[in-house]
């Protein structure tokens, strides 16, 4: 088997060498006193001395490690964040709970504390030494990752560092946590020699069991009212377009639930839109996809007798502590391989072609409703301000190009920005750990530099993504994002949650509850501009095409960051009624 043997300073130098071995592109860092002998070998690194991923100067845990989870997005390439020791970790903790339940794999590290006192190489030097040490720094995140241990010696790092990747990368993926203790970083192996290329590969993806697949197939066959609800499903583009033919085929009509990415066109025949409450009452088998959570139960009315089957790679969502949606038959394994052999098995079965028919049509007629009612409400909208977001992402849809991104960490109605391809968009996860948002369409664009990436974000979501650090990458790594901010001067989302729990109470009665309003709202648009990007305030809706001209000519053109701060309305009736859906 081939090997490799390094001549190296440190472990540091080894660990670097080892991650770009194998395949790690990007070492996201911020980085503290843990890093000296990592700075010293990314150092060596640039001056050709030695390999090691590209450093990523990150000023905020929570955007580095929503960098690593972008990156991901856009290039199914697994990444490495490093931060300092218990703090820094502290700050990364939200970012790693997104990533973990979108199952995004993410080498996690950190330093550790010096153990030593004094008397060994990178011992104690500095106050802070004593009392960042913690009894268990993973135990701030091993709830949310898949493995985690502490490197001992350079003796094991190709082995430790095979097993991360490997337990990262093997699904259901997700973070793992690796702490490096500055001692361990410090010493002088002299040498490595390690298997290249690695011969730690992750387990390949189960498929689903057969048995399951032939019950849930005459289930399907047999239902007059069958429904589809996807959440979570074409994260690999590639899968998008079988699924689109199995439920045309099938004339299954598909409800696409808090969708976290393009899992189904806009104009497919079976596109039901995006709530199911309307259609949950009559449904007969109901098939979850990826949805975690596919309906709420204290709002939707469910048919009692209907039959649920639920696919997915942990179709019973083990890591969430209380789950209690109904399952006649679940089954595990790669949700695309499964679809898969639905198609086939249904393929062998007879349908009740006239039921197909009165779905199709129906879907129809919703479509064209929907459709309709979009261009109502368009109309309506087109003038005046603070705009409508429906308004701004009608817009966004006449400017964007088929292959551009969208991350969305907001309340953009989706349907209003027209046929997306599979792979353009990107929404929060389940988590919905706020901040994410940002450094997610860095990581997007750092990944794919050909093409454009469109963030938007709430007011309160712009905030929590650290704009200040996120314009700082975008402008020291020549990432031209274009942010549009849905700025309505509030916490919106937790407005509505209030009134949903006390229509008629106090809150309900004041234009700016506690808590809440987000004014005098910040001038957004300068803080681009301190890294150079173009900032522009938009308030009223007429206007708003011309300055997204104007920031797609700042992206495009002069290849530097935008930020449309757009002015946008809030109502308590309408949110209030989008809650009941
Ligand atoms: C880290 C984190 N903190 C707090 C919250 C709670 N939270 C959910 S939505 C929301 C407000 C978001 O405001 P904004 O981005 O302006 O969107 P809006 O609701 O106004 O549309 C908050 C604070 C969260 N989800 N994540
Ligand atoms: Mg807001």
């Amino acid at each position: 088997m081939a090997q490799k043997t390094l001549k190296v300073d440190s472990v540091a130098e080894a660990y670097l060498a080892l991650l770009a071995d194998r395949g790690i592109d990007y070492l996201f860092g911020n980085a503290g006193t843990d890093f000296a002998t990592i700075i010293e070998a990314l150092s060596k690194a640039q001056l050709g001395e030695s390999n090691a991923p590209i450093p990523v100067t990150v000023p905020h845990e929570n955007v580095a490690v929503s960098m690593a989870h972008g990156y991901f997005l856009a290039t199914g390439r697994m990444q490495a964040v490093m931060l300092h020791v218990s703090v820094g970790t502290a700050n990364g903790v939200c970012g790693v709970f997104n990533a973990t339940r979108e199952r995004i794999p993410i080498l996690f590290s950190a330093g550790r504390t010096p153990i030593n006192e004094d008397g060994a190489d990178g011992a104690r030097s500095i106050y802070i030494h004593w009392a960042q040490e913690m009894f268990d720094q993973a135990g701030m995140v091993r709830e949310l990752v898949k493995w985690d241990y502490e490197l001992r010696n350079a003796r094991q790092l190709e082995s430790i560092v095979d097993r991360a990747l490997s337990i990262a990368r093997t699904a259901p993926s997700a973070p793992v946590y690796l702490t490096l203790p500055r001692e361990v970083l410090a010493e002088n192996p002299g040498e490595i020699t390690f298997q290249s290329p690695s011969r730690a590969a992750p387990a390949a993806t189960p498929g689903p069991n057969a048995d399951a697949v032939v019950e849930a197939a005459g289930m399907l066959a047999k239902a007059k009212n069958p429904l589809v609800i996807v959440s979570s499903y074409g994260q690999r583009p590639d899968d998008v377009p079988a699924f689109a033919d199995f439920t045309e085929k099938f004339a299954l009509p598909v409800v696409c639930y808090r969708p976290r990415y393009m899992m189904l066109a806009l104009d497919h025949p079976m596109h039901m839109g995006f709530e199911p409450g309307g259609l949950l009452p009559d449904a007969d088998v109901i098939l979850t996809l990826e949805a975690d959570v596919p309906w709420i139960p204290s709002l939707h009315q469910v048919n009692p007798d209907a039959k649920v089957i639920q696919v997915g790679i942990d179709p019973l969502f083990s890591r969430y502590p209380t789950r209690g949606f109904p399952c006649d038959l679940a089954i595990a394994g790669d949700p695309a391989v499964t679809i898969a052999a639905l198609a086939d098995a249904m393929g062998g079965l007879k349908s009740d072609t006239q039921a197909m028919d009165a779905r199709r049509k129906r879907a129809a007629d919703a479509q064209a409703k929907a459709a309709e009612g979009r261009r109502a409400v368009i109309e309506r909208c087109a003038t005046g301000g603070p705009m409508q977001p429906t308004w701004v992402a009608h817009c966004l849809g006449q400017v964007m190009g088929d292959d551009d991104i969208l991350v969305s960490e907001s309340q953009l109605p989706v349907p209003f920005l027209g046929a997306r391809k599979p792979g353009t968009f990107f929404g929060t996860g389940p988590a919905a750990g706020l901040g994410w948002g940002p450094g997610a369409a860095l990581g997007l664009q750092l990944g794919a530099r050909d093409r454009r990436v469109f963030s938007v974000a709430g007011d309160g979501s712009y905030m929590f993504g650290n704009p200040t650090p996120a314009h700082f990458v975008s402008a020291s790594m020549e990432l031209p994002v274009c942010t549009l901010i849905l700025n309505n001067r509030m916490w919106g989302s937790v407005r509505k949650a209030t009134l949903g729990m006390h229509p008629d109470g106090a809150a309900a009665r004041m234009n700016r509850s506690p808590l809440t309003a987000i004014e005098p709202t910040p001038n957004y648009e300068m803080i681009v501009q301190a890294s150079g990007g173009y900032g522009e305030k938009v308030e009223n809706a007429e206007d708003l095409p011309a300055a997204l001209e104007r920031a797609l000519k700042a992206v495009d053109v002069e290849k530097r960051q935008a930020v449309l701060n757009i002015m946008t309305a809030y109502d308590d009736a309408q949110a209030l009624a989008d809650a009941k859906r």
